[in-house]
């Protein structure tokens, strides 16, 4: 309640003495230490973000006070916890403007939550000659469960081409689509290429064909204004732990009539209304997509999560990661011998990059040397890797808590990579 009070106040004021950087700093205790002997600067928060103390004590409060299994009990602390976990749920109906509540299911994380859409809307929807349309520039979660599901049916998966710079290329988009196409899944934002992509409008295209939309928010839920009325998404999946929020939640949001009409991912408990030995029926929305005892203490400590993103506001903190990445962007293009993989005109702030002569991964040993933690590989995106004829990049992704500070403190970095091997 004191937050938000703040946060009426604070929204007054200018955006600049609302984004208070040494604040937010010393909200995460996990940035406050040295690393070999460095004081840490975290880069790899594509792959997951730190924790604020108020998400982390919300986990300890949970269960400490009100530990206890949801839907089922009739004692207080049951009541307690079923009422928490759904508070979580009602903050993310609103997180992403969705209609209703009932279109919020909780699951592991992204990429539970496009493995459900393939496997109940998918096998239920797409048949043999079928099509399936997804991007180049697809993380391996939302590549694998569409080549699995095209695998089984018989389907065919197509894939939008994207040009140098990293951006989809629309027109072939257009091209692709047809009366087969029976679903298309894309990234709201990239995660190895930091592109942010015209999802209202593909969305638009897609569903002028008759095809479904499923949006990989996972790059997106952070850093950008996610309304999936606006967007029009049947189907938008992220993942707390890329949010501030704990590991091992998910979530798939879904229309309505859409998840009504689809089958249950698992069976157990909660799915359920009644079971006899011969059968059972299923239980309304979201239960008939949450079997078992979920992940309780880290689904209440995402809502946290949440409050924490929506005190500072998500255009502040669009704005200030955007400033981060234009002075990145800056820094790092006048370091001779680094080629940045990525130059949408629309990016999150991701920068991807490969040094002359210097394999990724050396280059990510020496940085961690200097406390520096940045992302090297393929970043679950191989075929991504082969468009642009490399095996890897060295990956920058930047959070609300980090400055321009960092940036500088990278960039002197990779030059003592650069001398190293010189
Ligand atoms: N989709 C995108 C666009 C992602 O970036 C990731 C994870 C996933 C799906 C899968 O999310 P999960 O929470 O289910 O694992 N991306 C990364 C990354 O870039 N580095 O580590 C994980």
């Amino acid at each position: 309640m004191e937050i938000k009070q703040d946060f009426v106040e604070l929204k007054m004021k200018e955006s600049a003495t609302i984004f208070d950087i040494e604040k937010i700093r010393k909200d995460f205790p996990i940035l406050h230490q040295n690393i070999n002997g460095k004081p840490l600067v975290y880069l790899d928060n594509a792959a997951s973000t730190q924790k604020p103390m108020s998400v982390i004590n919300a986990i300890s409060a949970y269960y400490m006070t009100i530990n206890a299994n949801i839907h089922r009990g009739i004692h207080t602390l049951s009541e307690k916890a079923t009422t928490e976990y759904e508070l979580t749920r009602a903050t993310i109906r609103s997180f992403v403007n969705a209609k209703h509540t009932e279109e919020v299911i909780f699951t592991k994380g992204t990429t539970e939550a496009i493995n459900l859409v393939a496997a109940t809307y998918g096998r239920q929807n797409v048949k043999k000659g079928d099509e399936i349309i997804i991007s180049a520039l697809e993380h391996h979660s939302n590549m694998v469960p569409w080549q699995m599901l095209a695998g089984e049916t018989g389907a065919l998966l197509k894939i939008i081409p994207i040009n140098d710079a990293g951006e989809l290329i629309i027109e072939d988009y257009k091209k692709l689509l047809n009366k087969k196409t029976k679903l298309v899944s894309v990234a709201h934002a990239s995660n190895t290429l930091g592109t942010i992509n015209p999802i209202k409008e593909i969305i638009g295209l897609a569903h002028e064909h008759g095809a479904k939309v499923l949006i990989d928010g996972a790059q997106a839920a952070a850093h950008l204004i996610v309304d999936v009325q606006d967007f029009d998404a049947d189907f938008y999946a992220f993942s707390s732990h890329k949010i501030y929020g704990p590991t091992g939640v998910g979530v798939l949001y879904g229309k309505k009539e859409l998840l009504e009409a689809m089958p249950p991912y698992q069976g157990g408990g909660e799915m359920i209304k009644e079971v006899t030995y011969e059968g059972f029926t299923y239980n309304d929305l979201p239960y008939k997509f949450e079997a078992g005892t979920p992940n309780i203490a880290d689904t209440i400590a995402l809502k946290t999560a949440i409050d924490y993103i929506n005190y500072w506001g998500k255009e502040a903190i669009r704005n200030y990661e955007h400033e981060i990445l234009a002075y990145a962007t800056r820094k790092l293009s006048a370091i001779k011998g680094l080629r940045i993989i990525g130059e949408a005109k629309e990016k999150v702030g991701i920068i991807s990059f490969v040094l002359n002569g210097i394999h990724h991964q050396d280059a990510g040993i020496i940085l961690d040397h200097e406390g520096i933690a940045v992302r090297t590989g393929h970043h679950c995106t191989q075929p991504l890797m082969g468009r642009y004829k490399i095996s890897g990049t060295s990956r920058a992704s930047f959070a609300l808590y980090n400055t321009k500070e960092e940036v500088d403190i990278l960039v002197d970095g990779i030059n003592k990579v650069m001398r190293m091997f010189a």
